[in-house]
């Protein structure tokens, strides 16, 4: 794992809202992500509890746009070793300018062959906390490309984001109703090679383009809170007693649901 961030990359995570590093992952490592990624999803869709994927209407627009399946670190000790890595931590901190980084949720995320687009998001409304600082990592473990749903940017709204949005359209502009001064602004396509890390602020705009081919694009990702992070009053994917014993404005410090994997 290429962990070394050159000072431009850093500059420009923290100008554009997203960055790509090509290449990070090692033909070793790629291969066990793969595999991880590949059994936790599988045991995931054949368990009896489909709380934490998509699926349970295959057929519904949103099933097609791609299989989800959440916190995978749970349930897979193969992918816990994965997530619980310091030194991935270590680099979503110093991307985001945090001094501590705890797991939000990890999500494979799998276009399939033919699948739909990925609307326009924001993705921090969503979660139970509110950061300018959120950030998420999507690891690339098919070669991305413009005709198979590669991700696609609106650069630097993570900064003049202010209105929040927790829906993603079927309309995949639907986005810009809610911002429409960000229709001026340029998308960036970042097509990569499988083993790249891509990551992006969670008030990036962003979206993925169809899978137009007979293969599937898988991505395994992880959301990250930076340490110190405050509980919104969204439940998101919290589980429902913790949710209950929540506050609005307390830590959310607990370490087997947000465990805590870097702090400087
Ligand atoms: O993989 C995709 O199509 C979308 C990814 C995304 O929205 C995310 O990682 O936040
Ligand atoms: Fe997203």
């Amino acid at each position: 794992m290429n962990t070394q961030l050159t000072t431009d990359q850093i500059t420009f995570y923290q100008e554009n809202g997203y960055v790509v590093l090509e290449n990070f992952l090692t033909p070793d490592e790629l291969a066990r992500w793969r595999s991880a990624t590949d059994e936790a999803v599988a045991q995931r869709l054949a368990s009896v509890d489909s709380s934490l994927t998509n699926q349970s209407s295959p057929e519904d627009y949103y099933a097609q746009v791609f299989t989800q399946c959440l916190k995978l670190a749970e349930t897979h000790s193969g992918m816990r070793e994965i997530m619980f890595d310091p030194n991935l931590g270590q680099l979503a901190a110093t991307l985001a300018g945090v001094d501590g980084i705890r797991i939000w949720h990890d999500q494979a995320l799998i276009k399939p062959p033919y699948g739909n687009p990925t609307g326009w998001h924001l993705d921090n409304p969503f979660w139970s906390f509110t950061s300018r600082d959120s950030i998420s990592l999507w690891m690339a473990l098919d070669d991305a490309t413009e005709s198979n749903g590669c991700l696609y940017y609106v650069p630097g709204t993570q900064k003049t984001e202010t209105r929040g949005n927790t829906s993603i359209d079927k309309n995949i502009g639907g986005l810009f109703k809610t911002y429409p001064e960000w229709r001026e602004i340029p998308t960036v396509g970042c097509p990569c090679p499988a083993g790249s890390a891509v990551f992006h602020n969670g008030l990036t705009a962003h979206g993925a383009g169809a899978n137009m081919t007979n293969k599937p694009r898988r991505a395994m990702t992880c959301a990250y809170m930076p340490d110190g992070s405050t509980f919104n009053g969204t439940r998101n994917i919290l589980p429902e007693a913790y949710f209950e014993s929540l506050k609005v404005g307390d830590l959310l410090n607990d370490n087997t649901i947000n465990p805590l994997i870097w702090h400087a």
